[in-house]
């Protein structure tokens, strides 16, 4: 018998790419747990990723090509072999390029894994794709508006390290559910606790980490920049802004402190919900409390206003001048810290010319909508559309045209892989190689296979350099190994790289981005044009937007009329027990999930729809509806109805939340509004 140990780090999207170690005995993996050696993952791993292994034996994995007999969206398909497969997409993919030309084709790369070799980072098969010549796409459903907002103001999302939580005297959990949406940030804040820290989450749900928080505001989703503009106008107001900070280090102050003025706590009171003497009280506690580190995720940008939401949370340590203090600032995602060579990867410079883009937010749209030229062949990369992109019917209707050619790389028979022409499987983490950064924290990770790939399973990168080779591509770059990739990847010669090898990678399985200690990355000024931070951005003039940062509405939130047919606002945001879509199939995660969506009314909402605890509901607008069992609570403020995203469609009566949600975009960064969805709730007669 033969035991060796393989060091991993998890794929998923999650800020706390934690490291791994893998089990092996004689060729098979029998064990998973988090690296205790690793400073941010400290042994463990998530309810979720628990299960890895179990999922990755469960019965209904996909271990062998597909192809489709049955109707698009029916599910049926034959067992072919790798060589029919490849056969069949060389000569399909060939005619739509002939006759319609390389951007009649959408490599749509999802969030399955975010890695530089075989995931989202490197887009892996892009330089194929690129050959091609066909059209590039845009990830932009998950973090770009608050991205885009961040950068407008600070010239970059990078943050403070959210290891330095640990110094902040006041910790502001603001639209993040820390403890279930990447709960090792957890130890940091209970450190600073043990030195006395304060901790005040923002949220319009009690959420798990809500409820821990020794404060709970909950505001009308999506006015959290009205809010934030009302504590920098009680900070103001006590004259306890940095002024040294203000002069040295930021740029439009006179016009921004006129906005701020504009937001007393009694106006902001009445836009966001929250008592005005509550409102004081936090700003007076910001002013007197230094480090103050605010942590916004996701959440709060996935409204229509939800750029200038994150633009206008980051001019507030700016005013108190908690950007030059370790623990102080605003820590958003790290990814804006990670030099890493995605150019190198990409290989743009193989496209015949430029490209059209492609955003993933609006798929359906680039499906039923788009000519000169359609889309005619997609190809699904690590993505489930069907569950996790909005507007649900019009995602089916787009993929279910008999017109279109669509391959899908998958682990699992999803929604989306239903609608396949052909669907080719994929390896899981611990069966192939890659390269990771984690997006909440600043570590570099080298994933070494542990296991050989099950069935007939191949890495994305695989399957492109097979593909390739059968549409007679010659390009050297197309046909570079995995380990080659990952060289390339660490090349450029920034600084934060000094010192990090993959033979290092390999050895120590993570290493510190070389960054300063202590990180203080804007203490001495900004990545933006002026080099300061920017509460005036002439980008942002020049781009059409504000000039000033601001608070921009959200779009069905603060639709009076939509508010008349629509009362509730729906927010799905992270499941406990799913990442993403993924392990929606897992039975024992989908029942400690309680098995199908789940509403949570306020006693007022439900009383007036005459809807008591346990209830069947459906939920829905103009766009659709999904069913769900209602938890009546006072965890929800009134007038908003919480689920959670990943619930696998077809396990749940056809449709989850995205069958309500609109294609829309945010105001900054062309994002998806997830949370800015208005619907109705009805009781469903008992059948
Ligand atoms: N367990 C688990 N972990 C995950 C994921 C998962 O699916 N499951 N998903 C991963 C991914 S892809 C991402 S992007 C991150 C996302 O994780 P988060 O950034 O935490 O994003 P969400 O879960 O969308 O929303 C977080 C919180 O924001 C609140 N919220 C919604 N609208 C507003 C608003 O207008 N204002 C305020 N103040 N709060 C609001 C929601 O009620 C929710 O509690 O988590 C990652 N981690
Ligand atoms: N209602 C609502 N919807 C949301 C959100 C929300 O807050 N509310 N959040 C959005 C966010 S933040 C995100 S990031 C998106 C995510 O949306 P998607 O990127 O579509 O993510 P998933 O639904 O998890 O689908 C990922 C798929 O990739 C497959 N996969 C995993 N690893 C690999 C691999 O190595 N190779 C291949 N070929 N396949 C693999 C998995 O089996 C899974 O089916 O969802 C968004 N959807
Ligand atoms: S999903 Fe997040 S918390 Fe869970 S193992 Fe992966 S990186 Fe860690
Ligand atoms: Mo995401």
């Amino acid at each position: 018998m033969s035991e060796l140990k393989v060091l991993g780090a998890c794929p998923l999207d999650c800020p706390d790419g934690c490291s791994w170690v893998v089990t092996v005995r004689d060729g098979e993996a029998v064990g998973l747990r988090g690296n205790p050696a690793h400073p941010y993952t400290r042994g463990a791993l998530c309810t979720k990723v628990n299960r890895w292994l179990e999922r990755a034996g469960q019965d209904d994995r996909i271990l062998h090509p597909l192809r489709r007999v049955g109707a698009k969206g029916e599910g049926r398909f034959e067992r072919i072999s790798w060589d029919e497969a490849l056969d069949e997409i060389a000569e399909r993919l060939g005619s739509v390029v002939e006759e319609f030309g390389g951007e009649a084709v959408w490599p749509y790369w999802g969030m399955g894994t975010l890695g530089y070799v075989q995931g989202l980072e490197g887009q892996a098969g892009r330089r194929f794709f690129n050959v091609l010549g066909a059209s590039a796409h845009r990830a932009d459903m998950c973090s770009a508006a608050g991205g885009a907002g961040l950068e407008l103001a600070m010239g970059s999302a990078g943050g403070l390290d959210p290891e330095d939580l640990a110094h902040a005297r006041l910790i502001v959990l603001w639209g993040t559910n820390t403890l279930t949406s990447g709960h090792h940030l957890w130890k940091f804040v209970q450190a600073a606790r043990r030195e006395g820290a304060y901790v005040v989450a923002i949220d319009p749900v009690a959420t798990r980490t809500a409820r821990q928080a020794d404060e709970h505001l909950a505001p009308i989703p999506g006015t959290d920049a009205a809010l934030a503009l009302a504590l920098m106008n009680v900070i103001v107001g006590l004259g306890a802004q940095d002024r040294d900070f203000l002069r040295d280090h930021t740029l439009g102050w006179e016009e921004f402190r006129e906005r701020i003025a504009a937001f007393p706590p009694g106006v902001a009171a009445t836009i966001t919900g929250i008592p005005a003497d509550r409102i004081v009280a936090l700003g007076e506690r910001i002013a007197r409390t230094r480090p103050t580190a605010i942590r916004a995720t996701q959440g709060l940008q996935r409204h229509g206003g939800g750029g200038s939401a994150l633009r206008t949370l980051a001019c507030l340590p700016g005013i108190t001048g908690d950007w030059k203090l370790r623990g102080g600032g605003l820590s958003y995602s790290t990814s804006g810290h990670v030099p890493l060579n995605k150019a190198a990867l990409h290989r743009d410079d193989l496209r015949p010319g430029p490209v059209r883009r492609l955003s993933m937010s609006r798929l359906a749209e680039g499906l039923l909508d788009l000519d000169d030229p359609p889309v005619k062949a997609l190809f699904v990369i690590a993505a489930n559309p069907v569950a996790s992109a909005p507007d649900q019917n019009r995602v089916r209707r787009g993929l279910a045209r008999d017109d279109l050619f669509t391959v899908v790389l998958e682990q699992f028979p999803t929604d989306t892989a239903a609608y396949a022409d052909i669907v080719l499987p994929a390896t899981m983490q611990h069966e192939h190689a890659d390269l990771h950064d984690g997006y909440g924290h600043l570590y570099l990770a080298w994933n070494e296979p542990a296991v050989a790939p099950s069935g007939e399973c191949l890495p994305t990168t695989e399957t492109f350099r097979r593909l390739a080779r059968r549409m007679g591509m010659t390009e050297p770059a197309l046909f570079e190994s995995d380990e080659e990739l990952a060289e390339q990847a660490l090349s450029g010669g920034h600084p934060y790289l000094e010192g990090i090898t993959l033979d290092r990678l390999r050895k120590e399985g993570f290493v510190r981005l070389a960054v300063p200690d202590p990180f203080l990355p804007y203490a001495d000024g900004f990545p933006t044009p002026s080099g300061r931070l920017e509460f005036r951005s002439e980008t942002a003039a020049a781009l059409g937007h504000d000039p000033l940062a601001g608070y921009v509405p959200s779009g069905e939130g603060a639709d009076a009329e939509r508010a008349e047919r629509y009362p509730l606002i729906l927010i799905s945001a992270a499941s406990h027990f799913f990442l993403n879509s993924m392990f929606g199939e897992n039975a024992e995660l989908r029942r400690r999930a309680d098995g199908g969506p789940v509403l949570r009314l306020h006693p007022d909402d439900a009383a007036a729809r005459g809807i008591a605890d346990g209830d069947r509901v459906r939920v829905s607008n103009e766009r659709g509806a999904f069913e769900g069992t209602v938890a009546v609570t006072d965890e929800v403020r009134p007038g908003v109805a919480a689920t959670t995203k990943g619930y696998w469609p077809r396990l749940s009566g056809g449709a989850n939340a995205n069958a309500v949600v609109a294609e829309r975009t945010t105001d900054l960064g062309a994002g998806p509004v997830f949370h800015d969805t208005r619907v109705e709730v009805a009781a469903v007669p008992l059948r």
